[in-house]
């Protein structure tokens, strides 16, 4: 049987795709309310496939509740929160629920971290923490780290096909981890040591920050001197060695706007290239922000009141809201003392900041300006409702004649 132990946005696909592959399967999370939903027979968030996959491993019988359980295999994924001052990611949930499961786990148990750790949080934070409780690494217990890579958004896709990585002290154990993982992935996965594991997530979820500042500086030179960015970054991309991702109104997520700082904060005066990174992709909603100041100057809008910003979550068809350039946008919006942006998001159905709509057509008619800040389907789907509005298309989806870009 396997304990997957935090039942949050990679606990419970993971725990969900294992019972549905064959595997004995006890979801334990210490959120009652959350096990309780569950239980009632209801998922916890939005997720492309997600009810139906529910479903069926309810049919195989996963089981979810608050307790811990005596097995050989824990999956540990709790969240790792990030400090957004020191940089630093906080292994506290991590390092608890491993102390938790040592208090029930038979001798030998293997134990799994699942959850974003920054390279090194093994060996400073897991593997004190299991010493300092008496038991022998290896012996006692064993350590795995198993990174998960799935996107928001196309996750259970993901789960089944993408490749992975096991990192493990002992070969044999990572083996068996890797069994475990072949139970539903058909991906090749990948045995290595837990170091290298913990450093291939962070530094694949660097690069694509990193290529995401690229086109966002690029953004930036061409809008100084009026050229198109989109155009030159498709023409780039017919080049068979280059691949330009997209200019965006930021980046947000609780991956590829966080892991990066890790590198940062590990490796101050060697990882520039990533440092000036994070920061043109931390400052891109304020780069937005100048930009809808500068369009209603040219507009003659005096009201910031009657411009909307359309979405709220970190990118599409999502209802996490974590890091979302919208979020970061209204905080500027403070400092500039000057506030009064209307939103809405078809995702968000609770007030979470001020001036929030719930409904689009009410949004439309409450402002002149929308800001297009999360490319939902919704809004692809209903462009002929922002005709006669000024538009800033941050993710240049909308053809309509006059439209804005960053
Ligand atoms: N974005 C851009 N331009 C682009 C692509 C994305 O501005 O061309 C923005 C998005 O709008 C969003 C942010 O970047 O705000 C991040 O979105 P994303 O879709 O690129 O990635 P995430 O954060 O949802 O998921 C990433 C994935 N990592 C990689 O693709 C390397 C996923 O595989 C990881 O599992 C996940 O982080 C994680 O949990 O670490």
């Amino acid at each position: 049987m396997v304990n997957v132990i935090g039942l949050g946005y990679i606990g419970l696909p993971t725990a969900l795709m294992m019972a549905t592959h064959g595997v004995e399967v006890v979801g334990t999370d210490y959120n009652k309310e959350l096990v309780d939903t569950l239980n009632a027979g209801h998922t916890t968030f939005k997720e492309d496939g997600l009810d139906e996959l529910f479903q069926d491993a309810l049919k195989a019988g996963i089981k979810f509740n608050t307790e811990y359980q005596v097995t050989d295999t824990y999956i540990v994924s709790v969240p790792t929160p990030y400090d957004k001052f020191s940089k630093k990611v906080d292994a506290c949930y991590v390092v608890a629920a491993v102390k938790s499961v040592l208090e029930v786990a038979p001798k030998g148990a293997t134990v799994v971290v699942e959850s974003t750790i920054s390279p090194g949080t093994m060996e400073k934070f897991v593997r004190p923490a299991v010493e300092e409780a008496g038991f022998i690494i290896g012996e006692d217990i064993n350590l795995v780290h198993a990174p998960e890579r799935i996107i928001p958004g196309n996750m259970v896709y993901e789960l089944l096909h993408n490749n992975r990585t096991i990192g493990a002290d002992d070969r044999e154990i990572g083996e068996k981890i890797k069994k475990l993982y072949s139970s539903f992935c058909q991906g090749k996965i990948v045995v290595t040591d837990i170091k290298t594991a913990e450093m291939t997530k962070v530094v694949e979820n660097t690069f694509r920050a990193v290529n995401i500042a690229f086109a966002n500086e690029l953004a930036r030179i061409c809008r100084h001197d009026n050229m198109d960015v989109y155009e030159i970054i498709e023409i780039c991309n017919m080049h068979p060695r280059v691949n330009i991702l997209q200019p965006g109104p930021g980046v947000g997520g609780h991956c590829i706007s966080v892991d990066p700082w890790f590198l940062v904060g590990d490796y101050p005066s060697l990882a520039k290239v990533i440092d000036e990174s994070m920061k043109t992709n931390d400052s891109q909603p304020d780069f937005v922000l100048n930009r809808i100041y500068e369009i209603m100057k040219e507009k003659g809008f005096t009201d910031v009141k009657r411009v909307g910003l359309y979405g709220l979550t970190y990118k599409e068809n999502v209802d996490d809201m974590r890091e979302s350039p919208t979020l970061q946008l209204l905080e500027s919006q403070e400092r500039h003392l000057a506030t009064g942006l209307k939103v809405y998001d078809p995702f968000i159905t609770k007030d979470v900041v001020a001036n929030q709509y719930h409904d689009l057509d009410v949004f439309l008619n409450n402002v002149d300006m929308v800001v297009i800040m999360v490319k939902h389907n919704e809004i692809k789907e209903n462009v002929e409702k922002l005709n006669g509005k000024v538009v800033l298309d941050c993710h240049n989806i909308i053809k309509l004649p006059g439209v804005y870009h960053i």
